[in-house]
């Protein structure tokens, strides 16, 4: 055996890979759907489990014990995790990641953005090919996986800060039968108690499917309503698709301000009969395709050098906003896809809510087919059936891009991530704010401008699954802001499901749920037992958004992940490698999601060398013993979570929106690591939560640095406050909960900066059984009256003894 079978890679690159089948990466986006085992979860055998449909075991790791081959091209292709296959997916994230059994990291980026496939086998090694452009290939030698992925970021870029509100919760739905739905789903949700923000409008709020139009018989009211969102402190983000139909106000506004498409590169290529349709394109070269509008479309090309494309997109977001005054964008369909590409009869020709006009046909054969059909075409073309083309659900690979200076068949990989630039500085100019953008389909340094969905899931255990490794992977790829289809996107959910999804999706960045048109709804107010757990779980959520956004805001500010694989952590730990259902908030909290149907409890690894306590309904507050645990799970608590010792988070009590909940008290939770140390650390970022961020230099926001220390005599918390924004207030520090606290606290002795406190002694306790202290006192600290405090208190039994040596002492003298 070799040396090298002790080496474990995690292939990002490979979505299809790594779990969500979602994205190609250095390969694709996908999932490495390996082991034929269920997840060691207590509950079902392994023969229940794969009667259940539970086979494989979607990892973060890659097989390497046989052939697999990767494919990346951005696809209109859905992830289908219950089967294990290599499908390249909407993104395109050439990057793996390796880590060696001693728990050094590497990585390795190839900057190329053609159609391209990775091998991996046995050895293990790895085959890397490409069919066009230029091969530029980034080492990032670690030795820590955080440390690979803010070296990746240094080329890359680092991940955008979305606002403060998009880290609420979402509802969305394909098919509303209009806004008088939407404001239904809107009241049962609100009427449950369930902590919401956002409300989305998806394709059926156009006339017809066209980009910038409103439907003003069944939607009419959005704007009132968008103002009626806004005052109850919610927002709204829209849905827009970069096909524009070409006979429309919207395209004929392009013409004149000299936009660019996707174009034929030859007059006698552009098939007469479907141009002569459209007096505004008649005259022109234009690639027209097929989505959802009525009539054909043609895809402007965002990777223009002139400003003429982003003015245009700027100017019809920025005017379709004067009308709606959205909060943020949904960017889809920017593979890009297009319907029906080569095929005789198009699935919409038998698709009611489409006419059945003429799709796009690409050269095939002949002088003009060697890019179309070129000698080597990737498993992108060669795992999919007979008569897949590259061009296949988008456009023609010979097609013009960029004015003329480059083709569709090198810069397709780059419509999403094009488009996401694009949209990123339109948007900032539209509403003023830097709101929050998601998109499809995304590339290497997508992250700085957008975030992302994981497309169209199932509603499926085998897809919930996926979607933690989805998560993960999409950290590594510099895209924190990312989340999946809560609740399952295609297909029928249950309430079990569903329950479950929302526990998990509550701990996503991104948190929405959202279905297509098929069914009945599965907004989480619809079963009551689903209510109560989305309640709780999104309390939780609310609650710890302070240190969420916090994560966020120093990935933005100096890379790094934010949803975290354990091995980040803890590489050294073996065990961790093998992980893939488990994951951190940044390094503090560690969540173990319930991804089995008819299970009441999960087996959690609790890493070694910290200490761990449990901060839900089982054993609230206590350390729990580091290794392989069951922990309980029924539907009603919350899933496992454990924050870690040594670490400081900042809370806030937690409001039905993040509008509220911003206005409420601080808090801090303290986990003290009573074996090793004495002291433990955490931060808080603070800004307007809305603001654009230019250049973080100059930018507005507040920074404060925690440290608790503890011995025998007497604790000091010490805060610290590094950066200073100006005119932003901040709710005052009002509750500290400390974990572990191994001493009575005489808290008659607190004193804040050597002045006494009198604490609010009917809501502040000590419970010596469970070691928890709790210290409420509204106004305890006004964070805004200075920069450095030091909350103080001494401890009973040392005063005691104190006072013994004293007298001792006394009596000696
Ligand atoms: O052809 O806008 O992935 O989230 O609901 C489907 C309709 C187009 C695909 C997106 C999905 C969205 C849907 N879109």
């Amino acid at each position: 055996m070799s040396r090298w079978l002790d080496k474990i890679f995690v292939l990002t690159g490979i979505f299809a890979l790594l779990v969500t089948s979602q994205e190609a990466h250095l390969s694709t986006e996908s999932p490495s759907q390996v082991f034929i085992d269920c997840y060691p979860q207590p509950g079902p055998s392994k023969e229940l489990c794969e009667l259940r449909g539970c086979t494989w075991k979607h990892v973060t790791k890659h097989d390497f014990s046989k052939y697999t081959t990767w494919g990346m091209f951005s696809r209109d292709e859905n992830p289908t995790s219950a089967t294990n296959n290599t499908y390249n997916l909407y993104s395109v994230h050439p990057f793996y990641m390796g880590l060696e059994k001693d728990g050094k990291a590497h990585g390795v980026f190839i900057l190329n953005s053609n159609a391209q496939e990775v091998t991996t086998g046995p050895g293990p090694h790895m085959i890397y090919r490409t069919i066009g452009g230029e091969l530029e290939i980034f080492y990032f030698p670690g030795p820590k996986p955080e440390d690979v992925i803010k070296q990746y970021e240094q080329v890359i870029g680092k991940p955008m800060l979305p606002a403060y509100w998009a880290f609420g919760f979402q509802l969305c739905r394909w098919g509303y039968q209009g806004l008088e739905e939407v404001k239904q789903v809107v009241a049962r949700t609100r009427n449950a108690g369930i902590p919401f923000d956002v409300q989305y409008a998806d394709i059926d709020y156009m006339d017809r499917y066209k980009d910038f139009t409103l439907d003003t018989q069944k939607w009419g009211d959005l704007p009132e309503y968008t103002n009626f969102l806004h005052e109850n402190g919610l927002h709204l983000i829209l849905i827009f698709d970069p096909a524009i139909q070409v006979d429309d106000d919207s395209f004929a506004r392009a013409k004149r301000q000299n936009v660019a498409f996707i174009e034929w590169p030859r007059k006698d290529l552009v098939p007469r009969e479907t141009q002569e349709k459209y007096p505004l394109a008649n005259d022109t070269n234009i690639m027209l395709g097929v989505v959802w509008p009525d009539r054909h479309v043609a895809f402007p090309d965002f990777l223009d050098q002139t400003h003429f494309t982003n003015d245009w997109w700027t100017n019809e977001l920025a005017h379709f906003h004067s009308k709606v005054p959205y909060d943020g964008i949904w960017i889809d369909m920017n593979e890009p896809t297009n319907f029906g590409t080569n095929e005789e009869t198009p699935w919409y020709y038998n698709f009611l809510d489409h006419p059945s006009i003429e799709p796009l046909k690409c050269p095939i054969v002949g002088a003009d087919s060697n890019l179309d059909v070129p000698p080597y075409q990737t498993v992108n073309v060669y795992q999919w059936p007979e008569n897949t083309y590259l061009s296949t659900k988008t456009f023609c690979m010979l097609a013009s891009t960029m004015r003329g200076q480059s083709r569709f068949y090198d810069t397709k990989n780059l419509y999403g991530w094009s488009e996401s630039v694009s949209t990123y500085k339109a948007m900032r100019k539209a509403t003023g704010k830097r709101g929050a953008i998601i998109s499809r389909s995304t590339y290497p340094s997508s992250g700085r401008y957008v975030g992302h969905w994981l497309g169209d899931n199932h509603a499926k255990w085998d897809d919930l699954r996926t979607t933690v490794i989805g998560v993960q992977e999409f950290n590594m790829f510099g895209i924190p802001y990312v989340g999946s289809d809560i609740c399952g996107f295609k297909g029928t959910t249950t309430e079990e499901l569903c329950l479950r999804w929302q526990q998990l999706g509550a701990f996503h960045s991104f948190s929405r749920n959202h279905h297509y048109w098929k069914g009945p709804a599965q907004d989480p107010a619809v079963w009551p037992r689903v209510a109560k757990a989305t309640k709780k779980a999104n309390l939780f959520r609310y609650h710890h958004l302070p240190y969420l956004f916090s994560l966020h805001f120093a990935a933005s500010l100096h890379g790094g992940t934010v949803m975290r694989p354990p091995f980040f952590e803890f590489p050294q730990d073996e065990e961790t490698h093998n992980l893939s259902y488990q994951f951190l908030w940044g390094s503090s909290l560690m969540i173990a999601p319930v991804v089995q149907p008819g299970v009441d409890s999960v087996k959690v690894y609790l890493p070694k060398d910290s200490q761990w306590y449990s901060v839900y309904d089982y054993s609230y507050g206590q350390v729990q013993p580091s290794g392989y645990e069951t922990y309980p799970a029924p539907m009603d608590y919350l899933i496992p979570v454990f924050v870690r010792g040594g670490h400081i988070l900042p809370r806030q009590r937690p409001g039905m929106t993040t509008t509220e909940s911003r206005k409420n008290e601080l808090q801090l939770l303290i986990a003290l690591e009573t074996e090793k140390g004495t002291s433990a650390h955490g931060e808080l970022y603070w800004d307007d939560g809305e603001s654009i961020i230019d250049d973080f230099a100059t930018y507005n926001y507040h920074h404060w640095e925690f440290t608790f220390t503890l011995s025998k005599s007497r604790a000091v918390l010490n805060i610290t406050q590094t950066r200073t924004a100006t005119d932003l207030p901040v709710p005052t520090m009002d509750n500290i909960e400390i974990l572990g606290y191994q001493y009575t606290p005489d808290l008659s002795t607190v004193k804040l900066n050597d002045q006494p406190v009198a604490i609010d002694m009917k809501h502040s306790l000590y419970d010596s059984q469970t070691k928890i202290l709790n210290i409420t006192t509204m106004g305890l600290i006004n964070l805004n009256s200075g920069r450095k405090f030091l909350l103080s208190w001494n401890h009973r039994g040392a005063q005691m003894q104190n006072g013994y040596l004293r007298n001792n002492n006394i009596v000696k003298m």
